[in-house]
């Protein structure tokens, strides 16, 4: 049972990791370019950094990991610093990320730095990509989930849809730890958890809820979810893309993810935000072998990551 809870928050943090590394070398692709250069894809491929690594995705849920476990719990200030010590711009930022970081380091506190990116903040998909962490720290209380992973967004993302995309993805990868992978996931009863906790009336988002349910009955074909659900950079165009790539595939870790990453588009982090809720649900265990073992592994590679996924269980089963 501990082994087991203990390997569902490892799986939300490789699987960040793993999503993130195979759509990166297609990030940006459509869905027709990838089908012509690679078919479908179902390895790593060779990517800008090389095969195996990863994008700022991951290199930001390791700063929430690392703030989590250095202060027990969120601290905006310090999360802020750790993503300010982290940031390699060779790993790709978006623009809007890079200058709330630089507001930050000019000396703008971080409930303010990223208010005015954009003209309202930013609601890219950044700090909804990165959240992970959050969700398994705060997976056993659900109103504290959703209050620290809206200032975890702050940080970055201050927009309303920033914060609601970051919201969303954090309480379906805590929702995830909390079901039994070898139980029956009650699609309804998961829709139902979100309709109690968040507010997804916003017509970005309740017009693609309408359309995961549409889809779950449907099953429509790849080309149809990719032009409606939609896969960019905007959180609303990836969050929920990311959650239905999950429900449509709820019985493998890595049929969820390649199903994610060959929708094309923002496919790093499409597939970062479904291995993430898909290794929250399935564990750590099940995801392949074949990938772990291509995975980069210096200095904060996969055992550094492990270990943060180990530390949070540890702070919070207090072993
Ligand atoms: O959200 P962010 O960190 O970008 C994450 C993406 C992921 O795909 C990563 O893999 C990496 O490649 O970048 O960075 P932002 O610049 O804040 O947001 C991403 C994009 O969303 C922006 O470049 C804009 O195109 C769009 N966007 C907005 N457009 C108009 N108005 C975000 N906010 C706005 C807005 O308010
Ligand atoms: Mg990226
Ligand atoms: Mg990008
Ligand atoms: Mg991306």
């Amino acid at each position: 049972e501990r082994q087991r809870l203990k390997d569902k928050f490892i799986g939300a943090l490789v699987g960040t990791f793993v999503g993130d590394t195979l759509g990166m070398a297609v990030e940006g692709y459509s869905l027709n370019q990838i089908e012509a250069e690679y078919g479908h894809i179902e390895h790593m491929l060779e990517a800008r950094l090389g095969s195996g690594t990863y994008t700022d995705d991951t290199e930001m849920m390791i700063g929430v990991a690392e703030s989590l476990i250095a202060v027990n719990g969120f601290d905006g200030k310090d999360m802020a610093n750790k993503f300010i010590t982290n940031l390699n711009l060779d790993r790709g930022y978006g623009s809007g990320t890079i200058q709330a970081l630089n507001n930050i380091k000019a000396g703008t506190s971080w409930q303010e730095a990223g208010k005015y990116v954009f003209g309202n903040g930013s609601f890219g998909n950044g700090s909804a990509m990165r959240v992970a962490p959050i969700g398994v720290f705060y997976h056993d209380n659900y109103e504290k989930l959703k209050e620290k992973a809206k200032k975890s967004s702050l940080i970055t993302h201050a927009h309303p849809l920033g914060k609601t995309g970051a919201t969303l993805q954090a309480l379906t990868v805590g929702y995830a730890i909390n079901q039994a992978s070898d139980s029956d996931f009650s699609v309804e009863n998961y829709l139902n958890f979100l309709s109690k906790l968040l507010d997804l009336d916003s017509k970005e988002f309740s017009h693609k809820f309408r359309l995961i349910n549409e889809y779950l009955d449907d099953q429509p074909n790849k080309e149809q979810v990719a032009k409606e659900l939609g896969s960019d950079t905007r959180v609303f165009n990836s969050v929920p893309t990311s959650i239905y790539s999950f429900l449509a595939n709820l019985n493998e870790f890595r049929d969820a993810v390649l199903y994610a990453i060959n929708l094309g588009g923002d496919t790093d982090t499409v597939g970062a935000m479904t291995g993430a809720i898909a290794g929250a649900y399935h564990g750590f265990d099940k995801i392949p072998k074949d990938w772990l073992n291509n995975l980069e592994n210096n200095k904060k590679g996969l055992d550094y990551i492990i270990n943060l996924g180990e530390r949070l269980f540890e702070l919070r089963y207090n072993c």
